[in-house]
């Protein structure tokens, strides 16, 4: 065993993930050892602006001293009852959550995975149960590029040779259309209009790099979802808590999901919480023993979730969020017009993305992300040639106007390999 305390180099550290880790991923090379607001600071002590904020995650800025002091608490408090037992906070979280995005119920879980297995499952009961869908037959609509997890359910649905790839066999039971085609869900509704028990959707695509639907899809979506008699299930795990500067993404279409879908930053980036929403009608269609958790609904998770709720509406990060955005994305339209490297730039407040004038099998955008990290701005591009970016809501103004001048210098002075 070890025994100096030493402390380990950033070459160090990424040797010992390098060795010991599995090699499910391929991380920048910057290894984070602390973090505050906006910021967050490598091993050798540099300090960068995060602009992936844990993939949405930490809306509320990493380590809000609100957030660490409830997590302390309820830590020394209590921690884990599991679901044998009530507990003093999951009732207060529960009546707390469900007002907050007005629905009925909720159904605690904790990673965003599991949420859409949640309302998977709470579907395709309500299918049989509810709609009059034959045994075994329900089917679910989702969309083209979808990204909702990584469970075998889910990559069975999903468009992505990598996440999909070879770990078949594979659930059945989706149907897939492209994303934002009215017409194609249309057409798929009109198929097979009694076995479709719900859609699926992303109010704007993150994974597929940041995709905006149409105007008018979203709540178009929802009235051909009412007239077949069929559950619309958004999934604002990403979007959700006022990343695109409305609370919930799908606000800006003023649709009201049937069932909703929340995690990341429901805690703000301190321990991991799911939610997923619904109605009675719809919710009550679990009974004891059908579904749940060991972690799920555990007292530091709702302490947590309540505390980060109730930052997102004090600090009131949806309206900075918004107003952010709109800067950002004036700024950023302006770097299109100077660099043949940026072709675009799309999203809706803090969650955007570049489109680098590239391939995608092209190094290009990882190498301007390498470039942004020495300027102390961390980004990481989606599918080769995108380039997301989605700092932390608690970003001021100067922060980031210091920021566009970071990614426009960075763009500017790029010399392409
Ligand atoms: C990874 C992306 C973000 C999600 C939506 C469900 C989940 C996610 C809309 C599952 C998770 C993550 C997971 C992360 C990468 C990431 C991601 F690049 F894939 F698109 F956020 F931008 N629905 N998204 O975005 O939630 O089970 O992970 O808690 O490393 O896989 P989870």
């Amino acid at each position: 065993m070890e025994t100096t305390t030493k402390k380990l180099s950033s070459a160090e550290l990424m040797e010992l993930e390098n060795k010991y880790g599995a090699h499910n991923y391929h991380p920048l090379e910057v290894v984070l050892a602390k973090g505050e607001g906006v910021y967050v600071w490598d091993v050798e002590g540099k300090r960068y602006f995060d602009f992936l904020s844990a993939y949405s995650a930490v809306n509320q800025g990493h380590c809000h001293p609100g957030l660490v002091e409830a997590i302390n608490k309820q830590a020394a408090t209590l921690n884990l009852t599991s679901r044998a037992f009530y507990n003093d906070q999951l009732g207060v979280y529960e009546k707390f959550v469900s007002q907050y995005f007005g629905f009925d119920k909720v159904l605690p879980m904790n990673t965003g995975a599991e949420g859409v297995e949640t309302a998977i499952k709470i579907c395709r009961k309500w299918a049989y149960e509810k709609k009059g869908v034959s045994k075994d037959q329900a089917k679910i609509i989702v969309c083209g590029e979808n990204f909702h997890g990584r469970t075998v359910t889910i990559i069975s649905f999903s468009s992505d040779p990598d996440a999909r790839g070879s770990f078949g066999p594979y659930t059945p039971g989706f149907v897939s259309i492209p994303y934002n085609n009215i017409d194609a869900l249309r057409e798929a509704l009109n198929a097979d209009s009694e076995n479709i028990a719900g859609f699926l959707v992303e109010p704007i695509q993150g994974e597929a790099g940041v995709n905006v639907p149409d105007d008018g899809f979203l709540s178009k979506a929802y009235d051909l979802c009412r007239q077949h008699n069929v559950l619309f299930i958004g999934d604002e795990i990403q979007t959700g808590i006022a990343r695109t500067g409305k609370m919930l993404a799908l606000d800006y279409d003023n649709v009201k999901p049937d069932i909703l879908i929340l995690g990341k930053a429901l805690s703000g980036g301190m321990y991991p919480v799911a939610a997923v929403m619904a109605n009675n009608e719809i919710m009550d269609v679990i009974k004891p023993g059908q579904h749940g958790s060991t972690y799920g609904g555990n007292p530091m998770a709702c302490a947590v979730a309540m505390k980060a709720l109730k930052i997102v509406r004090e600090e009131q990060l949806a309206d900075n969020a918004y107003n952010l955005g709109l800067l950002f994305r004036e700024r950023m339209n302006v770097l299109v017009e100077k660099s043949d490297l940026v072709s675009k730039v799309r999203g809706k407040g803090l969650l955007n993305a570049i489109l680098i004038n590239d391939t995608p099998e092209s190094s290009t955008a990882m190498d301007i992300c390498k470039a942004l990290a020495k300027n102390g701005l961390l980004a990481k591009p989606t599918h080769g040639n995108i380039i997301r970016f989605a700092p932390p809501l608690v970003m001021n103004q100067q922060q980031l106007n210091e920021c566009c001048s970071i990614i426009e210098n960075t763009i500017l002075n790029f010399n392409k390999k």
